[in-house]
């Protein structure tokens, strides 16, 4: 049985790839950070009681800042394949915490090629690159686009991109960077953009909620469903040598237009509940994001399967279920969304 080690296990990406990996038949490992309140809702339906004979996923204590405990999870796991997802991921964010993105986001990829290095284990390395380093680069971006990052976030993936690549020259590790466009699903955390909008509009749809407050209506992503992507994550670590891939859908749309999409597909007005907050402008904002990933679809013969209307419908049909359970939750006297009894 092949051995996966996860970092970023439970959030949006680790959860699809846990699914992945273990339909693939693997045993899996994953980093997870203790938090006061529980943060494995994603991967919770994929946890096995550990005295389970069939139990096939373990979960570790650690966080990507501490380097000697990565070192000793290595070494102790062996495993064959590391999948390194883990990450202070929000862009926005970032301009707010830039010292501790570079440590988390730049840095945990450093922490985990030397504990790869000092433990001597043969295992091979996926590294969750992003298109937010294209940033100012005209779009189409492929692997040979040179890099304008526009964000402490984007930064510190530049650094992490390069670390990749000097270890693969240096140390001969089979080191890979998945240079991955936006990729979302009823799984994105609530403050992403896409997910934001199809949680507030199925609201306004029940009559939970008045106005949705968004930022720049006008940058443009290449957007496409997670589920797809961790497919391309597994075999980009499955070909003979380690190379570095772009991952996008070679479609591009407005903010401005996925809002529509979804508002349009509740027959709300999009006009009377959109409203725009200066405070989720971006100091520097990405304009376009469309990538061309012919290298990927060529060597590694990968395609993404969902759509751009695949993908309102999927997230806005999940959120409405959760609305309406959010809303009988409320008609019948509870607080929806409290787990805590204060
Ligand atoms: P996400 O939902 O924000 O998940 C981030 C994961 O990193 C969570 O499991 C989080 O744990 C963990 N994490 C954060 N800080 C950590 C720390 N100090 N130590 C250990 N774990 C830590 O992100 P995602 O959308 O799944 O993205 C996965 C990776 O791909 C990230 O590296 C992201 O930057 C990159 N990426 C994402 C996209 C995209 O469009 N989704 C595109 C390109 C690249 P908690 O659950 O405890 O917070
Ligand atoms: O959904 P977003 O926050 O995603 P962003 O900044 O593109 O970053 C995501 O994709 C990257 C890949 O390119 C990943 F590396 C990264 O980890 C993350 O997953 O914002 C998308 C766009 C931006 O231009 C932003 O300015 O939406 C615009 N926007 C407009 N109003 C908003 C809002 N973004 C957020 N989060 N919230 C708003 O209210």
């Amino acid at each position: 049985m092949k051995r996966a080690f996860i970092t970023g296990i439970t959030g949006q990406d680790g959860s699809y790839l846990a699914e992945f990996l273990l339909g693939k038949g693997y045993e899996i490992h994953g980093l997870i950070r203790r938090a006061s309140t529980f943060n494995t809702d994603r991967i919770d339906h994929l946890y096995r009681d550990l005295h389970d004979p069939d139990a096939r996923v373990y979960l570790h204590y650690g966080d990507l800042s501490v380097s000697g405990q990565l070192t000793d999870f290595l070494y102790a796991v062996k495993p064959d394949e590391i999948y390194h997802l883990g990450a202070q991921s929000h862009v926005r964010v970032s301009f707010d915490m830039p010292e501790y993105t570079g440590d988390v986001t730049g840095l945990g990829t450093l922490r985990l090629l030397e504990a790869i290095r000092k433990t001597g284990i043969k295992t091979r390395f996926y590294q969750a690159s992003s298109s937010e380093m294209f940033g100012a680069a005209p779009p189409p971006q492929s692997e040979e686009t040179p890099f304008q990052p526009q964000s402490p976030y984007a930064a510190a993936k530049v650094y992490a991109y390069y670390i990749v690549k000097n270890y693969r020259d240096a140390y001969k590790l089979f080191a890979t960077n998945g240079i991955l466009f936006n990729h979302e699903s009823p799984r994105r955390g609530e403050t992403f953009v896409t997910r934001k909008i199809t949680r507030a509009a199925t609201r306004i749809k029940l009559g939970m909620q008045d106005k949705l407050y968004l930022g720049n209506l006008d940058a443009k992503r290449d957007w496409g469903f997670a589920g797809d992507y961790v497919e391309a994550m597994w075999l980009m670590l499955q070909q003979d040598k380690p190379e570095d891939y772009v991952i996008a859908t070679g479609e591009t749309h407005s903010v401005r237009e996925f809002a529509q999409e979804v508002f349009g597909k509740l027959n709300l007005d999009f006009d009377r509940y959109v409203e725009i907050d200066p405070r989720y402008f971006r100091p520097t904002e990405v304009d376009v994001l469309l990538g061309d990933s012919s290298k990927a679809k060529k060597s590694l013969g990968w395609r993404p399967r969902i759509s751009f209307k695949g993908l309102v419908d999927m997230m806005v049909d999940c959120d409405m279920e959760i609305a309406k359970k959010e809303k009988t939750l409320l008609e019948a006297g509870f607080e929806s969304n409290n787990r805590m009894a204060v």
